[in-house]
């Protein structure tokens, strides 16, 4: 039975090519996709998780628009990354399939409260804006969630949008600490394995070489994220972060971490958003995610393009 997964998602070029490794994947059934303000507002948010739908042929998936400001502080976005759009890079046309009526928020409760226990995931690719908020208004539904897998945070990678922080988890820390401590199973996916999921230009040559729409238009994608990652860290190509949770999800022997406790800095001015990870289990704190470490880089890279050449 494939495994049922609610995408909760900020896109964002990386986003787009998570959901598209979701979509061309037969092991998983995508309930629904949830917006959230982040790499660009909401309103951007929610257009592109629809242009990313139907550039996959599936204008049949509910998009539900969330959350348009963190918990407690003003919203801080990314376009210096992602471009004006969220999504520069491929021209894709304005979608034709509405947005569904309904907050993000009362979509994960209800699809929570529906489906039985222990049977739906999380994908939060995004500021956990929705995933906390929906945990603060129905507190009975953080025990039905199968595991929550997520791209936020760093350890050895320390931080990029502040030398502290990773952009995830900054955005919103009041809500990265109520998901945290929420006690559902969790997979952290960080900048530490992210950083090492690098589009080189060989890997995207392989994306434009499927030759259908969805290979050229995540091949512009990942060209245009590049610039902003080869200028900064003077690496090969950019990371693709948010498709490593997908792809955990369909084959997690590509990756290697250890269970350990992960607490969230919201108090400090200096430090703020930053993921405060036990690896060396030096404390006492009790483990409460599953921190990936390193992963197969070809392997990943390999299983992306095989999954687009399906849509
Ligand atoms: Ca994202």
């Amino acid at each position: 039975m494939a495994e049922r997964i609610i995408i909760d998602t900020d896109p964002g070029q990386d986003d787009a090519v998570a959901i598209l490794l979701a979509l061309g994947s037969p092991e998983l059934e995508v309930l629904g996709i949830t917006a959230v303000a982040g790499n660009v507002p909401l309103a951007l948010t929610a257009l592109n998780a629809r242009k990313i739908c139907e550039l996959a042929g599936r204008p049949d998936i509910k998009v539900f628009a969330g959350c348009d400001r963190p918990l407690r502080q003003p919203l801080v976005t990314a376009e210096h990354v992602h471009g004006k759009t969220g999504l520069d890079g491929p021209s894709l046309p304005d979608p034709q399939m509405p947005l569904q009526p309904g907050h993000a928020v009362d979509f994960i409760i209800d699809t929570l409260r529906a489906e039985p226990p222990g049977t739906v995931t999380l994908c939060p690719l995004g500021p956990l804006t929705n995933i906390a908020t929906a945990f603060e208004k129905a507190p009975d539904i953080a025990a039905r969630v199968k595991q929550i897998v997520l791209m936020g945070g760093a350890y050895f990678e320390v931080g990029n949008i502040t030398p502290a922080a990773e952009f995830n988890i900054y955005v919103d820390p009041e809500a990265a600490e109520i998901v945290f401590r929420a006690g559902a199973p969790l997979v952290v996916i960080p900048l530490d394995v992210t950083h090492k999921a690098l589009v080189t230009k060989p890997r995207n040559d392989a994306f434009r070489a499927i030759g259908t729409p969805v290979g050229t238009a995540v091949a512009e994608m990942t060209d245009f994220f590049e610039r902003f990652d080869r200028e900064k860290y003077g690496s090969d190509g950019a990371p693709l972060h948010d498709p490593c949770v997908t792809a955990w999800l369909l084959n997690p022997a590509l990756f290697t971490g250890r269970r350990i406790n992960v607490e969230i800095e919201v108090h400090s001015p200096l430090t703020r958003g930053m993921t405060v990870a036990d690896w060396w289990g030096v404390t006492d704190r009790v483990p409460n995610a599953l921190f990936i470490g390193d992963l197969d880089a070809d392997g990943l890279f390999a299983l992306i393009t095989e999954r687009l050449a399906r849509l």
